[in-house]
């Protein structure tokens, strides 16, 4: 059906009335943004059904990704781009006097992620259904997803984040395909025709309830689904088996108990905090989903025998391994296959994505808590590791007893996640070339010898749907006047301005996008904080979540610096800079809030000295998150991609910010390398310690941070500045920083890559003089942004994975 302005004007006013029982003139913004989700909902309904019928109906192979996190956003909007009617839609509700920028801020974010893994995760669904990729996400239905951080005096506090309060218009429950998830009990083995029979008894029952949204694809009438599952008892274990005999607090402990599961989100960004609820979690995710995949699958009326060629799952770091092991419980203990037979179908089927090296983050499950919780699936994983064991004795390292220690899923009285997802898939990656490499000659080197053929690169991608169509319309609109719109689908094309380059009047038009974002915020900012932002000067934007390893304490010691200078020489020549933070530190990290203090006490003392107040500007941005995100991106001069090299696996706000005409200061860490061989040498700003000679200094622990604190006076004045009481009252509030750098002796380097950052800042500060060069730089970005696409990502994954059919082949 063609929707045109009137017939949206129609349908908007009935829904108005029949859903929210009132009209135009009464209408509240919430009733507004309820009728008109409900609307889109229709528009999308017809076409969500043809998508499945068509699936079934030609046996396509489907994929399924499995992840913890979805940190999808607000999807009004992005919804009605997909469709193709956001103009008419808007320009319709500007005929009633409704702005829909006002409406969607009524929208509550859906942020059931972290960071980077989980967006990743909710920018391939776009990609997927926007490319033709038969994909589906699975995921858990977080009653509470990521906090909602507040900054007071200086700190970041946290606070539930409400998302379900309000109806979520874009999900469909479905209790008719509610599946029963099995934890604790025992196992019985019997005998029964020469067979092993495996009986879970005296388990805990989870009934695992599925809703459903849509994931539109991009005016292609292919919609996905997005499956997010949520923890209920089974009623009638809640209803008759306490209440009935008379244990009334007894079943409202059962009830808060199977509830949990689903409750939360675990707030870590790259740290694994090895609670039980978590593995609940995951195992809950991954039977549900597996459950349903199978059901779906028989319905198509194929022999089990052929599940591979028609299922592929990808599982989104090592959190939902436990796939693995279920995938083979159903198809053994359910199915009837044997092992050999399972086994095969298995590795054929899953696939698996690391995104860290950090030991920190890698998953390992106590053997007595994984045994006590899932008995049965730790029989499997026991029988897992000890083929793959023998198989390595009789193969490669025969008596070599230390080789296969380090290599077995099960050691230490450990399981070993890493570990059961390389043995137990097909394909492992990697997310951005060097991060790759690092997989295979140092942390999974030892797989990597073994199983070559298994490991690969898919450089992660960012949707330019939701990242630049979305978030920069206007940006979109300037590139599309020049090259027309063809690069929307094939984004590569976007190199078609590299034309205009260093046309005086494109630059104009490119640098006035900006600035008047820059405006907008900084509009923004004097609402919220209070703080004058001068649009004029540089915008340096450092926002992703607070880590150590991310090093947001360098930029903090660059203000510093800059700081100590102007107070020296007010009349210091640097051209006026405002920093900007922002991103979320996980609630039991505390040196990571201590940053958040550190940068709100710097930004008070900066912004309030008349001396520098010209030139020098701090804020930090309280809940950042993909809506904010969206405000902040469109407006960086400058984006800060400042890992310890080798720790970042690729990142991913860096690909946002060059898309929409940042210039990157840089180390040579994850994907800034793939984006700096995209732009070239000249359009990017790279500092600090390379690969090998981080490597090295780890290695050979020769690096003593007390030596450059002796002989830089720079940072010994910070330092001793940050300790003393200069800068806090509270005398010895950043002890735990400064002894990070000191007494800890830097564990990522910050000291040492101090000197070459203030080159890089110096040489930034330069360009920035020259508008000319500054503007081609950021065309040229821009232009080479289009790879950093998830469709690319996506194609390859399709194409080099899954072997699946991609639908709309304009994309190649
Ligand atoms: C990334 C995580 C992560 N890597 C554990 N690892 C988590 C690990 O809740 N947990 O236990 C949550 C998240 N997240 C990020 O993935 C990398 O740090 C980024 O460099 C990368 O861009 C992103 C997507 O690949």
């Amino acid at each position: 059906m063609m929707i045109t302005k009137n017939i949206f004007k129609n349908d908007f006013i009935k829904k108005l009335k029949t859903e929210r029982g009132t009209t135009i003139d009464e209408a509240t913004d919430l009733d507004i943004y309820y009728a008109l989700g409900s609307l889109v909902r229709d528009y999308i309904a017809e076409d969500w059904v043809n998508t499945n019928k068509r699936y079934i109906k030609k046996g396509e192979k489907q994929v399924y990704y499995f992840s913890m996190e979805f940190l999808m956003g607000k999807l009004l909007v992005s919804n009605l781009i997909n469709l193709g009617i956001k103009d008419i839609c808007e320009e319709g509700l500007k005929d009633f006097g409704i702005d829909l920028e006002k409406i969607e801020e009524v929208e509550k974010d859906q942020g059931l992620g972290n960071g980077g893994l989980g967006r990743l995760a909710a920018c391939f669904l776009d990609s997927m259904a926007s490319i033709g990729v038969p994909g589906h996400g699975c995921g858990i239905r977080y009653n509470y997803g990521l906090f909602e951080q507040k900054i007071i005096d200086g700190y970041q506090v946290e606070f539930p984040d409400k998302w379900l309060q309000y109806e979520n218009v874009w999900e469909i429950r479905k209790e008719n395909k509610a599946v029963e998830v099995k934890f604790g009990g025992d196992v019985r083995v019997v005998e029964e025709n020469g067979r092993l029979k495996f009986i879970h008894e005296n388990y805990e029952s989870v009934l695992a309830v599925p809703y459903d949204t849509p994931i539109v694809g991009y005016k292609n009438k292919q919609i996905n689904t997005l499956r997010l599952w949520s923890a209920e008892t089974v009623k009638r274990d809640f209803n008759y088996t306490c209440f009935s005999k008379g244990n009334y607090l007894k079943a409202f402990e059962y009830k808060n108990s199977v509830e949990a599961i689903s409750h939360v989100l675990y707030p870590n960004d790259a740290y694994e905090a090895g609670k039980t609820l978590r593995l609940k979690q995951e195992y809950f995710l991954v039977s549900a989903g597996i459950q349903s995949i199978i059901r779906t699958f028989k319905k198509r009326g194929k022999p089990i025998e052929d599940f591979d060629d028609y299922v592929a799952i990808h599982i989104n770091d090592t959190h939902p391994a436990l796939a693995i092991p279920e995938l083979m419980r159903i198809l053994m203990d359910e199915e009837g296959l044997g092992w050999d037979e399972a086994w095969r179908i298995t590795t054929n089927t899953i696939a698996y994505t690391n995104h860290t090296i950090m030991s920190e983050a890698l998953e390992k499950w106590n053997v007595d808590i994984f045994k006590k919780l899932l008995p049965r699936i730790y029989m499997i994983v026991h029988e897992i590791n000890e083929r793959f064991c023998r198989e390595l004795w009789n193969t490669r390292y025969y008596g070599n007893f230390e080789k296969i220690a380090e290599m077995a899923i099960i050691a230490d009285n450990q399981v070993k996640m890493a570990h059961l997802a390389i043995v137990g898939s097909h394909s492992v990656n990697g997310v951005a070339k060097l991060h790759t490499e690092i997989l295979k000659k140092q942390e999974l080197k030892d797989f990597y010898e073994y199983y070559p053929y298994k490991f690969n690169n898919k450089t992660n991608g960012i949707s330019h749907r939701r990242w630049l169509i979305k978030a920069n319309p206007e940006l979109t609109k300037l590139i599309t006047e020049a090259i027309g719109d063809g690069w929307i689908r094939v984004p590569t094309k976007m190199r078609g301005l590299l034309k205009y380059k260093d046309d005086p009047s494109y630059q104009e038009k490119i640098y006035t996008i900006k600035q008047n974002h820059k405006i907008k915020l900084a509009k923004m900012i004097k609402e919220k904080q209070g703080i004058d932002v001068d649009p004029n000067t540089i915008f340096d934007i450092h926002a992703k979540r607070i880590h150590e390893y991310k090093r947001q304490l360098l930029i903090v010691l660059y203000i510093m610096y800059l700081y100590n200078r102007l107070k020296e020489d007010k009349n210091l020549d640097i051209y006026p800079r405002t920093f900007i933070f922002a991103g979320k530190a996980a609630p039991a990290y505390y040196t990571a809030k201590q940053i958040i203090k550190l940068i709100n006490t710097l930004a008070k003392k900066v912004n309030n000295d008349k001396d520098v107040n010209d030139k020098l500007k701090v804020v930090f941005l309280e809940n950042y998150g993909v809506s904010l995100a969206e405000k902040l991106i469109t407006c960086a001069n400058v984006s800060e991609q400042v890992s310890t090299t080798t720790k970042e696996a690729s990142g991913t706000g860096n690909m946002k910010f060059m898309m929409n005409g940042a210039i990157t200061i840089a180390t040579l860490d994850g994907a800034n390398i793939d984006i700096r061989n995209a732009v070239g040498d000249e359009n990017i700003v790279i500092f600090g310690l390379k690969e090998k000679e981080i490597l090295k200094l780890y290695r050979n622990g020769t690096y003593n941070s007390m030596d450059i604190y002796n002989n830089d006076i720079r940072i010994k004045t910070i330092l001793d500045q940050m300790q003393g009481k200069s800068l806090c009252k509270k005398e010895g509030e950043f002890s735990i920083i400064v002894d990070s750098l000191l007494k800890h002796n830097d564990e990522f380097f910050v000291l040492k890559d101090f000197d070459d950052y203030v080159k890089a800042q110096e040489k930034i500060d330069k360009l920035y003089r020259n508008q000319s060069v500054w503007q081609e730089k950021s065309i040229i970005n821009i232009g080479c942004s289009g790879v950093f696409s998830s469709d690319r990502t996506i194609y390859e994954y399709a194409t080099g994975i899954w072997k699946v059919n991609i639908y709309h082949s304009y994309y190649k």
